[in-house]
């Protein structure tokens, strides 16, 4: 098993002057302009485009190597890649940054503003979609063979603008003028089919066979977007696929003179494509996103076999050898009934030998324990959609009940619950328990989320195949969250322990003996300090006010959710500023409270608390009395370059969620790994942060799993810590006032009635009075200076653990069985 360290030295040789040349003759040839005229956008684009002659011609030897080797490979299905920008993550990773940056330089161009030009691929929500962007970059640096499957949508996940305080969704439109890294495959399109009905006929033999005939078929068109691994060796892909009609429907239309009808069946099929559920955490019961899944399935499914029968012809007995997909959460689960489908009814094999495929081909990572997002799908339209598909899931179920029959004889509630099918008013289809159940890993994202994912969401289902759940701990790529988001930290970084730790992480950790040196410390938080100057840069611009660089920069970037709990800071902050109002001498140290969030269009309360965090913001800001030591700033927008620019300011990472609601977070690492000190429950990963920096070295608070357990379950009463706490009275009656909202009392009351009327579900209450104690502790932890340092240069030195390649080798060592293959010239 070899998921062995890659070697730093670089494949890639281009100076500088030959990278100029390549500039500018991109500039003339590709977009037919001139150093005269290009503006920066041109600039950023002929960049792109010199980049992408290195990008091409490591995918060729990329590939060539793979085909050559005839290698086993991981497919990594999923609905969502956040990947951000690309070039200066391909810049750094092919080792030519500062090679760009003196050619561009001399062109008289700044890079800086060049990279600004790049829009976000924005094609994910959140930190699931994140983590597959971090887990293909370590995929690739570590040279193992892998390709990312997922959806080309031509609108990813919504801009947002403040209006008034309020969120807007505004479409995003990440293409609009072409993007210079994808390469379209037409010669690997896909036809993929929808809706009509099943056949059952008779063979020769007696066998039962099942055809199904159906109502529409599209297209779907492969894009590769290129991935580079760190060193520029491997260079794998991620195949996006775009969905088109296909033709063969509607040409008896057309000829008929239904010239418009035809068009509309085109709109119709690309349709599909068209945009990203802003969803996070939430189920988005909606055909269209069923429709979504199975399309970037059946295609993926279509191009793996395809790849897989060159070498192999009908030869089905190698294929497990050769393949492994990994379900991103259940969103792709759609594949497991596909693959049956293509085994049982294509390539005719009998049931058995195709499950027995099946279910050493798919592995299923689960995301989240909140029965809110956990996909089920009315067995109604599954039916109208994939009739096929729906009579597979009764089958699949149908055996697992014999089996889950002879472990438990007659019990018919324990069946009820392992069912695929939930019954009751409308029967549903539970993709979790699909996954599970033809998948022969389970994993969930830190160590706390797995064991609840075993304990409470699928017991028997342990019971039944013990080892098949387990963990597999998130993590993030430090070439991205360190090396090119925090330039001058990863260079004072490299002084210390040398350049290599983007590959090996844990050498941070020659970092720790500097912990308490004085020089050290003043360089490290120096680093800080500019990057808080950045960051204040970046607030003036977007928000038109000024903030104090000596302040502690407080920060909480996520999806805005109330498990999050963005609420809670939100009340400690009004208690803030209470307390100065009520004694203008009220000792703290100033602090900026800096949120980035987006919420669900759909989600009414989420955008509520934007609102009230704007609507407090603006009164705070303004408000002489107390802005000197206190302000809040919310940019908007909050996406992959900006937390870029967010997390290397950060001071104080906000993690504060309700113990057993988010899985892992994976925000918390690179705000640690940046050097923020964590404030934070006893949640997801921030378990296993703490356990890695120390308790010294992070501030814990709040109820435990186990504790928010009993409280429910003795009937908590969110009313008595109304009428117990003051403040906490104050604070929520301050909400229910127009203080903040002149002329519109009430405006900001929801939050108030979600809290105490609606029996605050996520603790806010609760954990109010230790929240606010930890905030004590950051503060007169920030005072003291070299303490402050300390903690901060050992939350760098020990985030060794919470590189992805460390959760890649995780998977590849426990659950994949793949072995590297290194890329050589020629
Ligand atoms: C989830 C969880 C996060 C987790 C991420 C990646 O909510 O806690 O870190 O996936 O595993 N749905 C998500 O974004």
């Amino acid at each position: 098993m070899s998921a062995k360290k890659p070697n730093v030295e670089r494949d890639v040789t281009i100076n500088k002057s030959e990278f100029k040349a390549a500039v500018v003759r991109h500039l003339h040839c590709t977009l037919g302009t001139d150093e005269n005229k290009a503006n920066n956008h041109a600039w950023w684009k002929a960049t792109c485009s010199a980049m992408q002659e290195q990008v091409l011609e490591g995918i060729r030897k990329t590939q060539k190597t793979h085909y050559l080797n005839d290698t086993r490979a991981v497919h990594y299905f999923s609905a969502e890649f956040l990947m951000g920008r690309l070039l200066s993550n391909n810049l750094q990773n092919f080792g030519l940054f500062d090679v760009a940056n003196d050619a561009l330089n001399e062109l008289g161009v700044s890079l800086s503003d060049v990279l600004e030009e790049e829009p976000d691929m924005a094609l994910g929500n959140g930190g699931l979609g994140r983590l597959a962007a971090c887990f293909i970059d370590s995929l690739a640096t570590m040279e193992l063979p892998a390709i990312g499957y997922g959806i080309h949508y031509e609108h990813g996940l919504f801009r947002q603008e403040i209006q008034g305080g309020a969120q807007i969704e505004r479409p995003d439109s990440w293409r609009d003028y072409g993007n210079p890294w994808e390469i379209c495959r037409p010669e690997s399109i896909q036809e993929v089919s929808l809706y009509g009905y099943v056949e059952t006929k008779y063979g020769e033999n007696g066998r039962i066979q099942k055809e199904w005939h159906p109502g529409h078929i599209v297209k779907g068109i492969p894009w590769d977007i290129p991935v580079v691994g760190y060193g520029g060796k491997t260079v794998n892909v991620l195949r996006l696929w775009q969905s088109k009609s296909s033709g063969y429907f509607n040409w008896d239309v057309f000829n008929a003179g239904g010239y418009v009808d035809a068009q509309v069946e085109n709109v119709q099929a690309e349709t599909i494509s068209k945009v990203l559920y802003p969803n996070d955490e939430t189920e988005a019961g909606k055909e269209l996103r069923l429709i979504q899944q199975y399309f970037f399935c059946a295609c993926s499914l279509k191009d793996i076999i395809r790849r897989y029968k060159r070498a192999h012809g009908d030869d089905w007995s190698r294929f497990i050898d050769q393949v492994v997909i990994q379900l991103n959460d259940t969103h792709p689960a759609i594949a497991i009934p596909e693959l049956m489908r293509i085994l049982v009814d294509r390539a005719e094999l009998d049931w058995d030998q195709a499950w027995g495929i099946c279910t050493k081909v798919f592995a299923y990572t689960n995301h989240t324990l909140l029965p809110e997002a956990l996909e089920r799908w009315p067995a109604r339209m599954l039916e109208k959609i994939l009739p096929r598909h729906l009579e597979i899931i009764y089958e699949i179920n149908h055996r697992f009940m014999k089996e889950v029959d002879k472990k438990w004889p007659g019990d018919n509630a324990v069946k009820a619950r392992l069912s695929i099918i939930e019954e009751g008013n409308e029967k549903m289809v539970r993709m979790g328990h699909l996954s599970v159940i033809g998948s022969f890993a389970v994993n969930g994202v830190a160590e706390l989320h797995s064991r609840l994912v075993k304990q409470n969401l699928f017991p028997e289902f342990d019971a039944l195949w013990p080892g098949k759940l387990t963990n597999v701990t998130n993590g993030i790529t430090p070439r991205r969250w360190l090396k090119a988001c925090n330039p001058a930290l990863s260079k004072l970084i490299d002084k210390k322990v040398g350049a290599d730790w983007p590959l090996e992480l844990k050498k941070l950790e020659g970092l720790e003996k500097y912990a308490g040196n004085k020089t050290f410390q003043k360089q490290f938080m120096q680093v800080k300090q500019q990057n808080k100057q950045l960051l204040a840069a970046e607030i003036k611009e977007s928000l038109g006010f000024d903030v104090d660089t000596n302040a502690i920069f407080d920060v909480q970037i996520k999806r805005l959710h109330e498990y999050k709990r963005q609420h809670l800071a939100l009340l400690h902050i009004m208690a803030l500023y209470r307390r100065l109002l009520e004694n203008p001498d009220y000792d703290m140290h100033p602090r900026v409270f800096i949120f980035g969030a987006k919420a669900a269009p759909g989600y009414k309360l989420a955008k509520d608390i934007i609102y009230a965090i704007n609507k407090v913001a603006d009164k705070i800001n303004n408000d002489a009395r107390v802005n000197q030591k206190l302000k809040v700033a919310f940019l908007p927008n909050y996406r992959v370059s900006l937390a870029e620019k967010m997390i290397p300011a950060a001071d104080v990472s906000e993690q504060i969620s309700t113990a057993g609601k988010e899985a892992s977070g994976t925000g918390n690492m690179k705000l640690a790994l940046n050097g923020a000190v964590t404030i934070g429950t006893l949640d997801g990963a921030n378990i296993e942060i703490a356990e890695e920096v120390g308790d010294d070295n992070i501030f814990i608070f709040g109820l435990t799993v186990d504790e928010v357990n009993e409280l429910k379950a003795s009937g908590y009463k969110p009313y008595d810590y109304y009428y117990k706490n003051p403040e906490i009275k104050a604070v929520l009656d301050w909400l229910e006032t127009d203080y903040f909202t002149p002329g519109k009392p009430g405006a900001l009351a929801s939050i108030k009635q979600s809290l105490l009327d609606h029996g605050d579900q996520y603790l806010v209450l609760a954990d109010y009075e230790a929240y606010s104690k930890a905030q004590e502790e950051v503060d007169k932890a920030y005072r003291d200076k070299e303490r402050w340092a300390k903690m901060a240069i050992i939350n760098t030195a020990k985030m060794g653990k919470f590189t992805s390649d460390r959760s890649i080798r995780d998977y590849v060592e426990r659950i994949w069985k793949l072995n590297a293959c290194p890329v050589r010239k020629g």
